[in-house]
């Protein structure tokens, strides 16, 4: 896939490089002065990956260069991570190990030509992966940078080959409350998220399989999520087990839990504040600064032409 370079979606390292990120950057560049800025060098990473993976061969994929940047260092960005199913604290790595990611099957239905069943190390193997560094702003004020592997959305759309009436994808994550402890408290499971058929052919969308020039630890919601950068990371759903395309807007996991608080847009803006918090900055995890937050997480200009006409939704809770 060629993707046309543009300067706007790199991440520049004035934004947000501490020092100990530089050391990291440094020491990367050092040990991998072949593979040039931005890219990943294999082996460096203290933090491992399962040994019978048999994608593993796929990484480190090539990188994306219109996508380049600095990124939250692995023992910052494994270790701090909202994951509900296997609890509600930042600490769920651990608590993660416990989920099963082999054999794992994707449910693809609804309104498409022929529903399908589909092994996630198949699907992985078929489509083209790459490496791109993206912006995570949680709708908690925080966020991070993350050097995804993974493919655009619109490639498993097209697959798919999705009948006229789909207006929305609809994902769901996994269903076991005996392997995710979390799955046993009072929240509305399974893990539920949606977008447009044209959010979801934006070319930002992306399945992301990979982190750090690897197959996707646990915790990041192996072996297969979303990630939606211009929008708070809630939409980004971990570990999908189903995707539908269905004609009416799904109803999401944290709409059902909080209706006033989280609605089906959720884009990233810094004038609309959540009903308990400000979203005008944000505390860059790892480093202990503060920055401003920028409109759809500073990806707007390619993502904003997909609000026009939509001027009277909710889009920024
Ligand atoms: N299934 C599932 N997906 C999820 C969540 C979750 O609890 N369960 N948390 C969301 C939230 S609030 C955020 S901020 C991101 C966190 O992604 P990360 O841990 O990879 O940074 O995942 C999102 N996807
Ligand atoms: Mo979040």
């Amino acid at each position: 896939m060629h993707v046309i370079h543009r300067k706007g979606w790199e991440i520049p390292e004035r934004e947000a490089t501490p020092e100990h990120l530089f050391l990291n950057r440094r020491s990367l560049l050092k040990a991998g002065a072949a593979l040039g800025a931005g890219t990943i060098a294999p082996g460096l990473s203290s933090i491992a990956m399962a040994a019978d993976n048999p994608t593993a061969g796929l990484y480190p994929a090539r990188a994306n260069d219109a996508f380049k940047g600095v990124f939250t260092p692995e023992d910052v960005g494994a270790r701090y991570n909202n994951f509900y199913e296997f609890g509600l604290s930042k600490k769920v790595y651990a608590a993660a190990e416990a989920l099963k990611t082999r054999p794992w099957t994707i449910k693809i239905d609804g309104l498409v030509e022929k529903p399908m069943e589909i092994g996630a190390d198949d699907l992985i193997k078929m489509m083209p992966l790459e490496e791109r560094v993206y912006r995570h702003r949680c709708v908690e004020a925080w966020s991070m940078v993350l050097p995804w592997t993974g493919f655009p959305l619109k490639k498993l759309v097209d697959y798919a080959r999705p009948l006229s009436g789909a207006k929305y994808l609809r994902f769901e994550t996994f269903m076991d409350p005996k392997m995710a402890s979390g799955q046993r408290s009072f929240f509305p499971w399974p893990y539920v998220e949606g977008l447009t058929m044209a959010e979801a052919t934006n070319d930002l969308a992306l399945m992301v399989t990979g982190a750090y020039g690897k197959p996707l630890a646990n915790v990041f919601g192996a072996p297969i999520r979303l990630h939606t950068p211009w929008k708070y990371g809630f939409k980004s759903i971990k570990s999908i087990t189903k995707i539908s395309f269905v004609a009416d807007r799904p109803k999401t996991f944290w709409e059902e839990s909080g209706p006033g608080e989280y609605g089906f847009w959720a884009n990233v803006n810094p004038q609309v504040p959540h009903p308990r918090w400000s979203q005008a900055s944000e505390e860059v995890i790892g480093t202990g600064e503060r920055k401003p937050t920028q409109l759809f997480n500073g990806y707007g200009e390619f993502v904003a032409d997909l609000y026009k006409g939509l001027e009277g939704e909710k889009l920024y809770i």
